[in-house]
């Protein structure tokens, strides 16, 4: 049986702590767990605390989580999956937060203000909120258009990458760079079909990174590819360049 499912809506005015807690007639055997998840079926498991805590005694949960006003889902399952608990109740309660300001510290899953969003910058010991800048190009689905040659500066910005598509022919040579000067920069190669050509993350913070026709295990079949780069640990970076050749 699915677990049961409950939507909670916060009303529309300032952001909250959102805490949802799960009670039974006995909390020393029923082992529950919360899970909470946004509009978009994204888990929010960053709050200030984690998302089963045993309260309010033994093995019942509370999640806790800092949310905007919106339409919140909170599932209730059973740790293990192997046991059947009746008589939960739900519970939701939540108070207001001040969202946190322009290079504000965000570490622990504190809400930024509208416009800026909680990163972590290469080389700093704190997440930051900070402005969300332009970017460059999309995600795989919606990778900038380009031909060679490849110029193109960049920025990772909060765990996005940057893609770029292109044409290539049948047994095409190509050579792409990235200087590696700001994190740890992974390429990805993505052929005409949509499969992985090649996943490229020869060096640590600091190397550059270079795929050629050589690192792939077969010739190039003619189509448009898509290239992708983003940075391994989800740092934000500066602002590097992507070099791509292709004679
Ligand atoms: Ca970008
Ligand atoms: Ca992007
Ligand atoms: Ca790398």
């Amino acid at each position: 049986m699915p677990a049961p499912r409950f939507r909670i809506t916060v009303p529309p005015t300032d952001p909250v702590q959102l805490t949802i807690t799960t009670n039974t007639a006995d909390c020393s055997t029923s082992d529950t767990v919360l899970d909470i998840f946004d509009a978009a079926g994204v888990q929010l498991d960053d709050g200030p605390t984690d998302d089963d805590i045993n309260y309010p005694a033994d093995r019942c949960s509370r999640a806790m989580t800092n949310v905007w006003p919106g339409d919140y889902t909170v599932c209730v399952r059973e740790f293990g999956n192997d046991a059947a608990i009746a008589g939960i109740t739900v519970s939701s309660a939540w108070t207001t937060i001040t969202p946190v300001g322009l290079a504000g510290t965000c570490n622990a899953g504190e809400l930024c203000a509208l416009g800026l969003q909680c990163v972590h910058w290469v080389g700093m010991t704190d997440r930051i909120c900070d402005s969300v800048p332009t970017d460059e190009a999309g995600d795989r689905t919606n990778p900038k258009p380009v031909l060679f040659p490849i110029s193109e500066a960049f920025m990772l910005f909060g765990g996005e990458e940057d893609c770029y598509s292109f044409p290539l022919g049948d047994a095409a040579t190509f050579s792409f760079t990235t200087p590696g000067t700001s994190g740890d920069l992974v390429l990805e190669l993505w052929d005409g079909t949509g499969t992985l050509a090649r996943h490229q993350d020869a060096g640590a913070a600091g190397y550059p990174e270079t795929l050629t026709q050589a690192n792939l295990a077969a010739p190039t079949v003619a189509g448009t590819y898509v290239l992708c780069v983003y940075e391994f640990s989800d740092y934000s970076t500066m602002t590097n360049t992507l070099s791509g050749t292709s004679p």
